[in-house]
């Protein structure tokens, strides 16, 4: 609300009740002085009115891709000099909602958040909507009805991940007769990457019988749970021929486990991941993983030029992808990313 019409507001607020001369003057100083600063563009925290105010709620830290995530959308802001209200969730839904909430009533330009699951968030993008403040889904879908609820998405496309996945195990094991036992450590449950990344295997190995994932357990993208279900796969579902891990945290773990039992990671085990994280890369280097299907969390600066755009009404697409690609055994490791 521009500023001259929240002062016109509080005038009349004043001239109101200084008719009624119950009021005494240093409420009416005080409704004025409330007023003039409800007006502002924002309320508080804000350290400069001019710059753009972008709230930002991140899910968590629950691997080395979301810390990489965090510190790439951190970068990016300082450089584009947008203010960012960041707000790590610890793995909650409910802290993310919270946060989206107090994005709202401070009034940002922009909200942006990686949904940590599909389905829960009509209610919260519904008040960012009747506030006016556009917001952008990064990294991870929602599940919606209504697709107006957001103005823009960012990410990586999991179908894609899960299928490269497939299309190389079908390659590998081109000449074994089989059946192929794959066992899943699969990401958070009903988080978009999870969804994506078993739909896509599953595309991949279309009606071929050959390959049979004889286990799919969570292990929420970390790395102590990835432990926990490859002791479990060891226990309840021996002689694998390959595991499947939705992300490197989860693989490094379950590569500890193997070790601890005498396997070999990347021999007796064949082990594929998702992300290219700094571990994913080194275990490819010393032959502990055979291929690893990258997922960028490199997004801040095409992040920030949606931010910016959506913050003065332009334009922007719908959808934005990263561009991703696969690593795997047989390539020049001179040639593989180094990853800060
Ligand atoms: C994928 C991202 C996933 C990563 C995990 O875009 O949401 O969450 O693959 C991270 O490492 O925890």
């Amino acid at each position: 609300m521009p500023l001259y019409c929240c002062i016109w507001l509080e005038v009349k607020e004043l001239l109101k009740a200084m008719r009624n001369s119950r009021i005494c003057i240093p409420l009416i100083i005080l409704l004025l002085l409330v007023g003039l600063t409800a007006c502002n563009k924002h309320s508080e925290p804000i350290d400069d009115q001019d710059r753009i105010v972008f709230g930002f709620s991140q899910l968590g830290d629950e691997s080395e891709w979301r810390s990489s995530s965090s510190a790439d959308i951190k970068r990016a802001a300082e450089a584009a000099d947008v203010q960012l209200l960041f707000e790590n969730a610890q793995q909650k839904q409910s802290n993310q909602i919270k946060a989206i909430r107090s994005y709202i009533l401070n009034r940002v330009d922009v909200i942006a958040f990686c949904p940590i699951v599909e389905e829960g968030w009509d209610n919260v993008l519904m008040e960012a909507k009747a506030a006016n403040i556009p917001v952008i889904l990064v990294d991870r879908y929602i599940e919606t009805k209504d697709k107006d609820l957001y103005c823009a998405f960012i990410g990586s496309d999991f179908n894609w991940e899960g299928k490269q996945a497939g299309l190389w195990m079908i390659e590998k094991f081109e000449d074994v007769k089989g059946p192929i036992r794959v066992a899943e450590i699969s990401g958070t449950i009903n988080s978009s990457p999870t969804i994506g990344r078993h739909e896509g295997l599953l595309e991949a190995f279309g009606d071929d019988s050959k390959f049979q994932i004889v286990t799919s357990i969570s292990g929420d993208f970390l790395r102590s749970k990835g432990r926990e279900c490859m002791e479990n796969i060891l226990k309840k579902t021996p002689d694998i021929d390959v595991l499947y891990a939705h992300n490197d945290d989860m693989a490094m773990g379950a590569i500890e486990v193997m070790e601890e039992h005498g396997i070999a990671p990347g021999k007796d085990i064949i082990v594929i991941s998702v992300d290219a994280q700094k571990s994913g890369l080194q275990a490819l280097r010393d032959g502990k993983i055979n291929c690893l299907v990258e997922c960028s969390p490199y997004v801040g600066d095409q992040l920030m030029d949606l931010v910016l755009k959506v913050a003065n009404n332009e334009t922007v697409p719908k959808y934005s992808y990263t561009k991703e690609r696969v690593y795997t055994e047989t390539d020049d490791f001179s040639t593989l990313p180094v990853r800060p």
